[in-house]
């Protein structure tokens, strides 16, 4: 069951800049699933904040959780590099992966409806307190504790296929198997204490004395306002190129 899953999120990713005419293309997504009731759900509690759900509160009937990164093509990230604006592809390639998330969370809901399932989801990003800047679903904790990638010390979630992408999530009632977790790092700083590239990218200075999430989301909005023929994009993502973590796990075999 769990290839059939996988199977239609890739096909979905695959098939979609085609039918939806997108700028942005993805590489191949990558999946994850976890147990409802896995014990590290109910720790977002304190590491994310109280009010964080866990799967069971998202949908009573909650038995597996499908968690999946879609890593941008190499040319959006590079895109990113330089300079203190985000690229257009990069601004691009926000709006159109959070349309995405949602359109492919809803695809895949009404698979498992189609057998007898239930399906919750929640959207891609905009589900925060603007008091906080904290979610009450976090896809990337949701997606760590499925096992497809670690946090870095840029708060990015890092995958096989690095952090240059976005992440969705999807609660059911189908039992599936979970994937199998590496506990290892994915961050050359996490390993061994080396790097930290990604703080020195920062053009707000936010990862000092410890991240200031009021500080980044000051520069997100003011280049929302900078490309405001593109709709809400309050993006920059500064710390997630041109770093060994970018395109691929750095951790690796060493
Ligand atoms: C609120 C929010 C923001 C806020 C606050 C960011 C933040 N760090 O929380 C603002 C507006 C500032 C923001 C900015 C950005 N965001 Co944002 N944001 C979200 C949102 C809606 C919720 C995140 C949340 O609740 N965080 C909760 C707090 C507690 O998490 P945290 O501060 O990161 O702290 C934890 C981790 O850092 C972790 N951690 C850190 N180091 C280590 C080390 C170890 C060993 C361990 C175990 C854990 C760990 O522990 C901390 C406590 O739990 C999610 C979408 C969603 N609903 O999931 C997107 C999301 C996190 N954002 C995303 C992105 C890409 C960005 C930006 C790059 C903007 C852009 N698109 O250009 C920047 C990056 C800022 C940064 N470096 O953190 C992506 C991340 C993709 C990825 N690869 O991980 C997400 C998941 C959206 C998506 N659907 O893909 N964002
Ligand atoms: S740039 Fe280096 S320190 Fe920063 S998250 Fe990536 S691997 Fe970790
Ligand atoms: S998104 Fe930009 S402002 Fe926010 S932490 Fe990353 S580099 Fe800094």
């Amino acid at each position: 069951m769990n290839k059939e899953i996988e199977k239609i999120i890739v096909e979905y990713v695959a098939a979609y800049p085609k039918i939806k005419g997108t700028q942005t293309t993805w590489k191949t997504p990558i999946i994850g699933i976890a147990r409802a009731d896995h014990s590290k759900f109910d720790q977002l509690k304190s590491s994310v904040q109280e009010t964080h759900l866990t799967p069971k509160e998202l949908l009573s009937s909650g038995e597996s959780v499908i968690a999946f990164f879609l890593p941008f093509q190499e040319e959006i990230a590079l895109s990113n590099k330089d300079g203190l604006r985000p690229s257009r592809a990069w601004a691009v390639a926000y709006i159109e992966t959070n349309t995405l998330i949602g359109e492919l969370s809803q695809h895949l809901i009404a698979y498992l409806k189609g057998r007898g399932y239930e399906g919750e989801t929640v959207s891609a990003t905009h589900n925060f307190d603007e008091a906080t800047l904290m979610s009450d679903w976090s896809h990337r904790h949701v997606a760590e504790i499925t096992g497809i990638g670690k946090f870095g010390l840029n708060n990015m979630l890092i995958t096989d296929s690095g952090c240059a992408g976005r992440v969705g999530s999807v609660v059911t009632s189908m039992c599936l198997e979970s994937t199998a977790v590496d506990d290892r790092p994915t961050c050359l700083y996490h390993m061994n204490g080396t790097c930290g590239l990604c703080v020195d990218r920062c053009p707000q200075s936010a990862f000092e004395g410890g991240f200031n999430r009021f500080k980044c989301y000051e520069l997100l909005l003011d280049n929302d306002a900078y490309y405001d023929d593109l709709g809400l994009v309050d993006v920059c993502g500064k710390c997630c190129v041109a770093l060994p973590c970018t395109f691929g796990n750095p951790c690796k075999n060493k």
